[in-house]
């Protein structure tokens, strides 16, 4: 068995690097611990105007008490905060994170999960540059998937709250789940294309309403999951910086790719730290196929 401490030394990780990691990663413990009394709304809206639930605020400001309480972190940038927090100018790595993907599940019992993505300096860099990009999905087990750059590893919690490897290498398989935020009459003819000919050739939907969730299920049976542009709304709902870029890291890692429907969104360097973007993130042919129907 290989902890998630020994991966990180094994794939000579620098040691900050890999406390910052490890510290995100055992607030899956705390976090969990936490749905069952913070089930409904908190009555406040983020910087993208939506309702915020109570385990957004609470997730949210108890990672950030954490990573600042750690000495270790640079900055901080979060889906639920409005501006980037320094902390510490002389500390080497940054982190942005969406501490509770999914939220509007908890009240229905569904998985969610938390996104963290760390770079080496200040928060508005391109994807691409991430030095550790990973997602904690807490569904009937715990499970950490994580990328430092060399691959994705898959690692889950056992009894004792330790992070065992349960896959290391995981390549993305040419499959066909799809999963597409956006209602139907709102999404616009080049994205119905896209889905229309997945259906004709047989995909399977799956979409739950958690991009960590959605995520997981096409990194290991194969696939797509978008969120497109739809009419009014030309970047889509999802955060470039602290979904597309930490999920679109991991899937490139894994074989796979990310796209905005026209190139890789781990190219975009961020001007705003709630910017948003569409995303088609997965197996490659699909990220190919979407983008051959936009270019037309
Ligand atoms: P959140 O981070 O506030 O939960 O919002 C992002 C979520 C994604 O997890 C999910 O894929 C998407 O929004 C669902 O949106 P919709 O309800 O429009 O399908
Ligand atoms: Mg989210």
């Amino acid at each position: 068995m290989t902890t998630v401490q020994e991966y990180l030394k094994n794939s000579g990780v620098y040691e900050d690097l890999s406390k910052i990691i490890s510290l995100v990663a055992e607030q899956a413990v705390p976090i969990r611990a936490a749905f069952i009394s913070n089930q409904g709304y908190a009555g406040s809206v983020n910087a993208s105007e939506e309702q915020q639930v109570a385990m957004d605020t609470w997730s949210d400001a108890h990672i950030t008490r954490v990573l600042a309480k750690s000495g270790l972190v640079r900055a901080v940038a979060s889906e639920e905060q409005d501006d980037i927090t320094t902390f510490s100018t002389s500390a080497r790595y940054s982190v942005v994170m969406d501490p509770l993907d999914g939220s509007s599940l908890i009240a229905v019992n569904l998985c969610v999960g938390t996104i963290g993505g760390i770079y080496d300096g200040d928060v508005l860099q391109p994807g691409k540059n991430l030095k550790a990009a990973f997602y904690i999905l807490y569904g009937p087990v715990t499970t950490l998937t994580l990328s430092v750059g060399r691959g994705v590893a898959i690692f889950a919690m056992d009894a004792d709250g330790v992070y065992q490897l349960q896959q290391d290498n995981v390549q993305i398989p040419e499959g066909n789940l799809y999963g597409s935020g956006g209602l139907r009459t709102e999404w616009l003819p080049k994205h119905t294309i896209f889905i229309t000919d997945i259906e004709t050739a047989g995909g399977k939907n799956r979409y739950s309403g958690s991009f960590v969730a959605d995520f997981h299920q096409v990194l290991k049976y194969g696939g797509v999951y978008a969120y497109p542009p739809t009419k009014g709304l030309e970047n889509g709902k999802l955060r470039l910086v602290f979904e597309a870029n930490p999920i679109g890291f991991l899937a490139v890692q894994a074989g796979g790719a990310v796209s905005n429907g026209i190139s890789s969104t781990l190219a975009i360097v961020p001007s705003n730290v709630h910017q948003k973007t569409p995303v088609y993130v997965g197996s490659r042919g699909m990220i190919e196929a979407i983008e051959k129907i936009c270019s037309t």
